[in-house]
């Protein structure tokens, strides 16, 4: 099922929360700040592991790492494209978000995740296309996936609330 709901990401108890990161995993503004704040440097500390590992994350992929204080047991980061007029394969990007990140909760046993709305902040993508890709992306995954059960779609504005609520109810 999908929920829609309005708040903040970083107080919802799922199994998985996502984080709208950069490349460099290293933290930034947003709801990317908002995370690595209250759930203290453990995250950090697990992107840095990883970056070591691999390198930095590619923009419409995932990784995974504690949620360190959170009342998440996870958190899935995911790196958005920029918004640049639509001609940059924005579109499959921001879908790849979406499906790279429910293949990691899936393969980490998340039951649950919640989304905040990637990429409509800072990056500038427009919210009612991104909301577009997002529920259409997540609403296919579950028709072909067992797991998750539930998909929460956490609106930090009125716009994208009202906007999501639309398309899911359709
Ligand atoms: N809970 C839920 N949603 C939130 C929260 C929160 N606490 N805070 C903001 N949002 P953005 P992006 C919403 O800018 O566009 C960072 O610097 C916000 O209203 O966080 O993908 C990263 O490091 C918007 O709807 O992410 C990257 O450099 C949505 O989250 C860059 O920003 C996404 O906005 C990524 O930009």
């Amino acid at each position: 099922m999908i929920e829609v709901i309005k708040g903040d990401i970083t107080k919802v108890h799922a199994d998985a929360i996502v984080n709208a990161a950069n490349s460099s995993l290293l933290g930034g503004g947003g709801v990317d700040g908002a995370i690595h704040r209250a759930g203290g440097p453990a995250i950090l500390e697990d992107c840095r592991k990883i970056r070591a590992r691999q390198g930095e994350c590619k923009t419409g992929d995932a990784v995974i790492t504690t949620a360190g204080n959170l009342p998440a047991k996870f958190v899935i980061h995911t790196v958005g494209p920029v918004w640049n007029g639509g001609s940059k394969n924005e579109a499959e990007k921001l879908a790849n978000c979406y499906k790279h990140s429910l293949e990691l909760a899936v393969e980490n046993n998340c039951d649950t995740v919640a989304f905040p709305n990637i990429s409509t902040g800072i990056y500038g993508y427009p919210k009612d296309q991104a909301a577009e890709i997002a529920v259409r992306t997540v609403t296919e995954f579950l028709q072909t996936h067992k797991k998750p059960t539930k998909v929460t779609f956490v609106c930090f504005d009125e716009d994208s609330y009202s906007i999501i609520k639309s398309l899911v109810h359709h």
